[in-house]
């Protein structure tokens, strides 16, 4: 069906399929399942990212072209192409669709140029570009508030820039090359896929690296949170996806639960009657500054929720 395809991807509504061949990409409608336009690739080699809206498409294009280019779907428009952008090996869009940037293997190893790129989707404006990894960069992603850009490659670093000025925030140094980037969906903890047998999970406010897996991740190519948080997955070469709890998940605060145990029971009543009054703030729910008739009614509409 995809003629020797290497990519595909689902349009985020569901309603289309985008698959990648020898020089085109084909998008599909799934109802009714035709095609409905063809994107004139000018290499046998493309890589290609959805926009947030799936209104749009980039394509990066390797040897001979090295061109990046955007196209309107699913009509097939082609709206503006970037010639000599290196050989791209990642792109991904900002979560709100203003940007997207690309890792690239820079055309030599003394090219000071520099290969996270970082666009303007709407007319293909370069605005930044970073010296962030001397070789080849395998992998990139915006945070999900799309204020961070993380990169990492094969000089061993993952890198952390605000996407607003481009400031280096943060370096992390990894023992392997790393595969893939995750954010987790609160954006506290960024989740490294290293094929040598390792997932970690690097903590954002110190820069810690608060947990490595190391069993069953021999061969990891691609790491992923579910939208929640609670689960993280992996994908290896042996064509294995694993799912496991995340370690660091905390479910999100039932209205109502004072002591955090997930049901809402006299124990809250009773702390919110004992606190009545009082400016702790572990228990303002609200976070008015006090304890008072918000904390017992919340309790009081909730009482038995999750228990
Ligand atoms: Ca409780
Ligand atoms: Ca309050």
């Amino acid at each position: 069906m995809l003629g020797g395809g290497d990519r595909v991807a689902f349009s985020p509504d569901g309603q289309y399929l985008a698959g990648a061949g020898r020089n085109f990409i084909t998008i599909w409608s799934l109802d009714p399942r035709q095609v409905v336009s063809r994107l004139s690739i000018a290499s046998d080699r493309v890589l290609f990212a959805y926009s947030p809206d799936g209104q749009s498409i980039v394509t990066c294009e390797g040897y001979p072209t090295n061109a990046l280019r955007l196209w309107r779907v699913p009509s097939g428009q082609q709206l503006y192409a970037r010639d000599n952008v290196d050989i791209v090996t990642c792109v991904a869009f900002s979560p709100d669709g203003q940007y997207f940037a690309s890792g690239s293997t820079p055309v030599s190893m003394w090219d000071p140029s520099g290969n996270v790129r970082l666009w303007r989707a709407s007319d293909g404006e370069l605005i930044r570009v970073s010296n962030d990894h001397p070789y080849q960069v395998t992998a990139l992603t915006f945070s999900p508030d799309g204020q961070y850009l993380a990169s990492t490659g094969y000089d061993q670093t993952v890198k952390i820039r605000r996407v607003s000025d481009g400031q280096l925030l943060q370096t992390f140094y990894t023992e392997f090359i790393p595969s893939s980037l995750a954010f987790s969906p609160d954006g506290e903890y960024l989740l490294v896929g290293v094929p040598w047998g390792r997932v970690e999970f690097w903590r954002l406010q110190d820069g810690i690296l608060a947990e490595i897996y190391d069993t069953e991740t021999n061969g990891v190519n691609s790491v992923a949170f579910s939208p929640s948080g609670e689960f993280f997955a992996y994908g290896r070469h042996d064509c294995t996806v694993v799912v496991a709890r995340n370690p660091f998940y905390t479910p999100p605060q039932r209205v109502g639960d004072m002591n955090r145990d997930g049901c809402v029971d006299d124990a809250d009543l009773l702390m919110a009657l004992f606190h009545f009054g009082s400016h702790n703030a572990s228990l303002d729910m609200n976070r008015d500054g006090v304890v008072d008739d918000y904390e017992l009614l919340a309790v009081l509409f909730n009482f038995g929720s999750g228990c």
